[in-house]
């Protein structure tokens, strides 16, 4: 159907080709996911530009390092609920989704969607001062004291430093981030290969952007190679939240419904 020369190459992770996806369908699936992206951003680049410098005071740092470990938990699930909402409104978004049964389309979220906000919070992250954006102003650990969740956060963080390290393009993280969601190795998907082929399609897109600017093997691999440290904190948030739910069981009933049905 197309020439030869029309075709794009790319060399996967593990070595395979991925001759015969043509550029204009790489075209139309990296503009497709970086459509929704921007669509379902929560914050835009300028807003967060402007938000950067807008810190926590000292006293605003003791007054939510002196709230109870429940009310802080229950203000964290809320805001990470909101912005787990704008990742399901992006999955819907990205061509090919929707075709999925709904069993795996709800696996894949479900797996997904911390790494995808914890790829996502770069943007929401200010390497300068080691701070993130948390109900509308940037503050540093400190901040989450209360939730006694130090390693947690810690590792949050010191993922937000690598990841910032990367400087990726807003193009660079949609793309990386519906591969992420887009991952085929899921326990329990029922439609691994047709997954596999959306995210194949991803993969192939996003190295193509890179290309645009660095040698892609680079950046993606460094990009890909950061995926066990986000596994890591998901595994890690599961044990906390599940000790929390321990201790503070009523609490915990009161989380936010999408909150817990992600995370239950
Ligand atoms: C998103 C916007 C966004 C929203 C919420 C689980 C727990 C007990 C503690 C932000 C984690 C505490 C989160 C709120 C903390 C690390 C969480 C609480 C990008 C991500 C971002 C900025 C979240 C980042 C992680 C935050 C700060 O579009």
């Amino acid at each position: 159907m197309l020439e030869p020369a029309l075709f794009a190459h790319g060399v996967l992770e593990g070595g395979q080709l991925a001759a015969d996806i043509s550029v204009l369908e790489i075209d139309r699936v990296a503009q497709n996911v970086v459509k929704s992206h921007l669509e379902t951003c929560q914050y835009t680049t300028e807003e967060l530009k402007r938000l950067a410098w807008t810190l926590y005071s000292p006293e605003e740092v003791r007054a939510l390092q002196s709230k109870s470990c429940e009310a802080m938990w229950q203000q964290c699930s809320l805001q990470i609920s909101n912005a787990i909402q704008y990742v399901v409104e992006f999955a819907k978004r990205i061509d090919g989704f929707m075709e999925l049964c709904q069993n795996d389309q709800i696996i894949l979220l479900k797996a997904g969607c911390l790494e995808v906000l914890l790829i996502r919070m770069i943007r929401a992250f200010n390497p300068l001062n080691n701070t993130v954006l948390f109900e509308g102003k940037f503050g540093g650990v400190q901040m989450f004291k209360s939730l006694g969740c130090d390693d947690l956060i810690g590792a949050i963080f010191e993922l937000g430093r690598t990841l910032c390290r990367l400087q990726l393009s807003d193009e660079e993280l949609a793309l990386f981030t519906a591969a992420v969601l887009l991952s085929p190795d899921r326990p329990w998907l029922t439609e691994s290969k047709k997954v596999q082929k959306l995210q194949d399609k991803i993969y192939v897109a996003l190295q193509h952007e890179i290309q645009k600017k660095h040698s892609a093997e680079d950046k993606l691999s460094k990009m890909v190679s950061k995926l066990p440290l986000m596994k890591t904190i998901c595994n890690l948030h599961l044990d906390k939240l599940e000790f929390f739910r321990l201790l503070h069981p009523e609490t915990a009933m009161n989380f936010p419904p999408l909150y817990k049905e992600v995370f239950n």
